[in-house]
């Protein structure tokens, strides 16, 4: 699993985190009406929904379909007022941040006096993380100061970490202003939850209406950007044990709309700033993750390395083509260079010789 994106999952007690990781990560970690069930943090997989994928796996034939995948870490809850906590230190070694967010109001489930206003909720998460990134950059602010007086090089890493640990201490995320390269150099080691992108999922009861105005709220108080979904975690977790036909009709007859979980894992990994490309055979359809942007060769390196050691050419065709084509053998796929960047739904067919 090395190398695979991690995302931490993070929210205020029984607000569903637990619920939400198993959904995604078809795992049945044990979720609880007391609010600290969960004790230790849990790892799990959660695969990419991919019906694209799905759809040419079955014109290829395909004996096996691997989706893309994320590693999802599930956190005991976030103390109100108790930023620094030892869980914070294992969120800092993710990429992103799942938070979930509180709106149903079962009053079998205590809520801790926390309520369920997202909108609260949010800004209070907010609140803590930056109170939790401000100690530590204040921390190491003051240290380089003191060397700067001796050693005027670092100086400038000085500033940086000083006018970073301002916004903090505003009570701002660091996200929400653009730094230069050299200040994300010099706060890099310190992992800033406040500079992950994150990831909003308002945790709402089977039965509500109006979730597009709570989207909308609390899309109000996070930073511009941040992705907000709205899902009953108890439903998703329920549809996750059911096959695809049972699962949407248990969501047509709730009436709720089918697919905020594929949206969040989406959004979740388009956050980090990754994209998927494709390899269809007979013996697997399978979906590679490789950073938006990346060259040709550095994908076939995805697969194999000798693929991108012996890289000569690769034949590209979009999936969309493949599919409405009726498959990889009607495609008249593009013959691409070494130069060429991957883009999202590619189909690859790699040329090498070693
Ligand atoms: N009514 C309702 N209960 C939920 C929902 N999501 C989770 N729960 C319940 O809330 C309790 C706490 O959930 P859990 O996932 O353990 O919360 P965590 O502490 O955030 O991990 C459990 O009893 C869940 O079944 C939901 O959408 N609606
Ligand atoms: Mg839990």
């Amino acid at each position: 699993m090395g190398g695979m994106p991690r995302l931490g999952i993070v929210g205020f007690p029984n607000v569903g985190k637990t619920t939400l990781f198993n959904a995604v990560t078809g795992l049945s970690a044990p979720t609880g009406a007391h609010p600290y069930s969960t004790t230790e943090p849990r790892l799990g997989v959660a695969s990419v929904p991919d019906p694209k994928l799905a759809r040419a796996a079955i014109l290829e034939g395909s004996a096996k379909m691997t989706p893309a995948t994320l590693e999802l870490l599930d956190l005991p809850p976030m103390v109100p007022g108790q930023a620094g906590g030892r869980f914070l230190g294992q969120l800092r070694e993710m990429e992103a941040l799942i938070v979930v967010l509180r709106a149903f109001g079962d009053p079998a489930i205590s809520d801790e006096g926390l309520g369920h206003d997202p909108v609260g909720q949010a800004e209070e998460l907010l609140l803590e993380l930056a109170v939790a990134d401000h100690q530590v950059f204040a921390k190491k602010a003051e240290r380089v100061a003191k060397e700067a007086t001796a050693d005027s090089s670092r100086q400038p890493m000085a500033s940086a970490l000083a006018e970073a640990a301002k916004h903090l201490g505003d009570g701002e995320q660091l996200r929400t202003r653009k730094w230069t390269e050299a200040a994300q150099e010099s706060f890099r080691d310190l992992a800033p939850l406040t500079y992950k992108p994150a990831i909003w999922v308002i945790n709402v009861d089977e039965f509500e209406t109006g979730t597009e105005s709570l989207i909308d709220k609390v899309a109000g108080v996070v930073p511009e950007g941040d992705v907000v979904v709205a899902l009953s975690a108890r439903i998703e977790e329920e549809g996750s044990l059911l096959s695809a036909e049972e699962r949407a009709e248990l969501f047509e007859g709730l009436g709720l709309g089918e697919g905020a979980l594929a949206k969040m894992v989406g959004a979740a990994y388009q956050s980090l700033g990754l994209i998927s490309f494709y390899t269809l055979g007979p013996k697997e359809a399978r979906a590679w993750t490789v950073r938006a942007g990346a060259p040709v060769p550095e994908a076939a390196g995805k697969i194999h390395s000798d693929l991108e050691r012996g890289f000569i050419r690769a034949e590209v065709a979009g999936i969309d083509e493949v599919i409405s084509a009726g498959g990889w053998d009607r495609t008249k796929p593009r013959t691409e260079g070494k130069d060429y960047q991957v883009a999202v739904g590619d189909v690859l067919v790699i040329r090498f010789s070693v």
